[in-house]
């Protein structure tokens, strides 16, 4: 296939390589590991993340923002500039523009993410959660959301953050008509635990499994992203009560705090209230959902 490149976007030589011959490529995030993670794990995170990628048979290409240059696939270099630096921005939908005209870098969200896979041909992207609908009356929505609803990539995860409001993010996925694939699960994976109660709207059993769904949706006039829910491992998940109760915590002290740096300030206060195994929990299923992610790029081509 030919690689489409522009001008905003520089597509790694081994990732554009890997594309032009037709061979399986993950796409993951960046925003989890510059504003998801504590430094320096959220390094070591990364090249996790990529070798789970690479042991399973496809190219890793991490999507982010290094002065003003959306790039999808990082040198080592590159990666350890991105996860060291502590002016880095998170970077969705709405912040590519004026990243680019200042030159800052930053970590692209599960919607930034997106965008750049899409532009590069990449169908497969792989994070921990995706943002969704803030608990509250408010209009705290995530950009993930429409993403998800407009653009044609899978995105493997594992829900969406327990922080939020997940069943209305399910009602706002189903309005949107936004598959949600449970992977050798019935429900809607709760993030740091296995479970959430919710329902999904399909359910998968073999990354070959998914494929077939996805090919099938994207044959659909328009059609738009899916989700792919991956459970927790088992040895690491946290059981469903003992995350509410540290979630009620969390939620009380963030009371003040809004907008982009909500889901970052939540994340860390729920670490602390865990002992470190919200931590533990999140590199897990991280790691986890890049070699599934691989698996089913694999599968799909
Ligand atoms: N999941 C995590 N940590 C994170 C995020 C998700 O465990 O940091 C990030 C992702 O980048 C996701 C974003 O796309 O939070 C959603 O943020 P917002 O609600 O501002 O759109
Ligand atoms: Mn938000």
């Amino acid at each position: 296939m030919t690689v489409p490149e522009s001008s905003w976007l520089q597509i790694l030589p081994e990732v554009k390589t890997a594309l032009s011959e037709g061979r399986p490529v993950v796409a993951l995030e960046s925003a989890v590991i510059t504003h998801g993670l504590p430094r320096p794990i959220n390094l070591e995170l990364a090249r996790r993340m990529q070798a789970e990628v690479r042991k399973a048979g496809a190219v890793p290409a991490i999507a982010a923002v290094l002065d003003g240059v959306a790039k999808l696939g990082l040198t080592p270099e590159e990666l350890e500039r991105l996860s060291l630096d502590e002016q880095v921005v998170k970077i969705s939908r709405r912040d590519f523009s004026w990243s680019r005209a200042t030159g800052r870098s930053g970590g692209t969200t599960v919607a930034g993410g997106m965008i750049m896979a899409r532009a590069a041909g990449v169908r497969v992207f792989a994070t921990g959660g995706i943002g969704g609908v803030h608990r509250g009356g408010g209009m705290d929505v995530s950009a993930d959301l429409p993403e998800l609803a407009q653009t044609p990539v899978a995105v493997v995860c594992s829900g969406a953050k327990a922080i939020l409001d997940l069943p209305r993010t399910i009602e706002w996925l189903e309005t949107a008509g936004v598959p949600v694939v449970g992977y050798e699960t019935d429900e809607l994976p709760g993030f740091y635990s296995r479970e959430s109660g919710l329902p999904i709207s399909a359910r998968a059993d073999t990354p070959e499994e998914v494929a077939g769904i996805l090919r099938a949706h994207w044959e659909l006039p328009s059609a738009g992203g899916l989700l792919i829910g991956v459970p927790c491992p088992e040895s690491d998940a946290i059981p469903f009560d003992v995350v509410q109760e540290a979630l009620q915590r969390a939620a009380t002290e963030a009371r003040n705090v809004s907008g982009p740096a909500l889901t970052p300030f939540l994340l860390s206060r729920m670490s602390e209230f865990t002992d470190g195994r919200s931590l533990r929990a999140n590199l897990a299923l991280l790691r986890n959902n890049a070699r599934v992610a691989a698996g089913i790029a694999v599968a799909l081509n």
